[in-house]
């Protein structure tokens, strides 16, 4: 007796396996085919059975039967790439970028990031949370069972902690799984200003061991850049995280080539982030190192950027590409995975199946997850339904409410607008 029975699904498994073809022009996505609707049984949180409809087992009951009546199925989305615990706004500063100032400019005079940080130190847990609840909720009602949050906007011991508490506690309260990362290398406090090193040391020292100490970070992250933190600088941060056992991941290239890419995969990183200005020798380490490029094409279009990363190399490369949302409120605040795959597609010319993988199997993979994102025996029974028919409408709209189930660990969470 199955705990979940989901029948005349069209699954896309993201995976190959016996019983499936391949969608025609959708490298990567396998589904029974329309005239052979799929099924899905799910048993103790995991995904116990799939084949199609006509293949079930004789016999075959469980406690719980969702007639799909043909709608797609997928791995529940996974959003590898988020802030979506801060404080405030930053509608004014973007007001001077559309009037012609430059990001560094505005970060330069004491915006940017620091703004954030200001608003993030003073909320509290309590405000943190509030504030944070409903960007995740736009999030989960658009298929997300898997979020990554970094930290980031506190710089002191206090909010960074405070911030990755608060993750923790979301990922408690609701049905999704929070990833986090610890992004203490996101700025210079202007109470370390002229003191970098020192302010490393700090973060090295005090602040990560804490938050390691607590259980609060899942990885270490950096941004790397010139108004930011250099590559030698990253790399005793990554000295820090191999001694605490974390893995790394990085936002690398995003304004400027680094040489990030080649850093985050010499040290077997799980991911890097952004890479508009990756370079050839960039592709080729993170493909030998089997580091995923995660593309966030929120921020390049909330930046108005022109330099696309080479997702045609990547792809030649053999290079995984997931893609995320980069939910911030300085340069992408984007509230919808869907939205992201739809841009990803448009903006840097992945193909809808390409997109879909980033949002479901490669993304999983660029937090370290392998039991997710792929519609397979043994693999944790997180899906997702959609009132749509075909995997490439998914990627195909922008903020058109399209789900209608969500399944987290087994259970099930009909979408409100079903
Ligand atoms: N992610 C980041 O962390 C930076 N850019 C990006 O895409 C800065 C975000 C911010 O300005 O708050
Ligand atoms: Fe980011």
């Amino acid at each position: 007796m199955w705990d979940l029975l989901v029948r005349r699904a069209r699954l896309a498994t993201m995976t190959p396996g016996p019983p499936w073809g391949e969608v025609p022009g959708l490298g990567g996505c396998f589904t029974a085919g329309d005239d052979r609707p799929g099924a899905l049984a799910v048993a103790g949180g995991r995904i116990a059975w799939l084949g199609p409809d006509a293949a079930l087992p004789a016999g075959a009951a469980a406690r719980l039967e969702l007639d799909a009546e043909g709608r797609l199925l997928t791995p529940g989305l996974v959003d590898a790439h988020t802030h979506l615990v801060h404080a405030g706004s930053r509608s004014a500063e973007w007001g001077e970028r559309l009037a012609g100032a430059s990001y560094e400019e505005v970060a330069a005079r004491g915006g940017g990031i620091l703004a954030t940080v200001r608003a993030t130190r003073a909320a509290g847990l309590e405000g943190l949370l509030e504030q944070a609840r409903p960007r995740l909720a736009a999030l989960l009602g658009d298929g997300v069972t898997t979020v990554e949050v970094k930290s980031g906007y506190g710089l002191d011991l206090e909010t960074e902690l405070t911030m990755l508490r608060a993750a923790r506690r979301l990922g408690a309260d609701l049905p999704v799984t929070v990833r986090t990362s610890f992004l203490g290398a996101h700025a210079v406090p202007q109470e370390f200003a002229g003191r970098r090193s020192a302010y490393l040391d700090f973060m090295i020292e005090r602040v990560l061991p804490a938050a390691v100490a607590e259980g609060l970070a899942d990885a270490v992250d950096a941004y790397c850049e010139p108004h930011a933190f250099s590559p030698a600088e990253v790399a005793r941060l990554f000295d820090a995280a191999a001694r605490h056992g974390l893995p790394v991941k990085l936002h690398a290239e995003q304004r400027s080539d680094q040489g990030g890419a080649a850093l985050v995969a010499s040290r077997r990183g799980l991911s890097a982030d952004h890479l508009e200005h990756l370079s050839p020798a960039g592709v080729a380490a993170l493909a030998a190192a089997g580091t995923v490029a995660v593309l966030l094409p929120g921020a390049f279009l909330h930046l108005r950027e022109t330099r696309r990363p080479p997702v045609a190399a990547l792809r030649a490369a053999g290079v995984p590409m997931a893609v995320a949302t980069d939910l911030n409120p300085g340069t992408s605040p984007l509230g919808s995975l869907t939205a992201a795959m739809n841009l990803a597609c448009t903006l840097f010319g992945l193909s809808p199946a390409e997109a879909l993988a980033g949002a479901t199997r490669h993304g999983a993979r660029a937090l370290g997850l392998l039991d997710r994102g792929e519609l397979a025996a043994g693999q944790r029974a997180d899906l997702a339904l959609w009132s749509l028919d075909h995997p490439a409408d998914l990627a195909g709209r922008i903020a058109l409410p399209s789900l209608a189930t969500r399944v987290v660990a087994g259970a099930v969470h009909h979408a409100p607008t079903r």
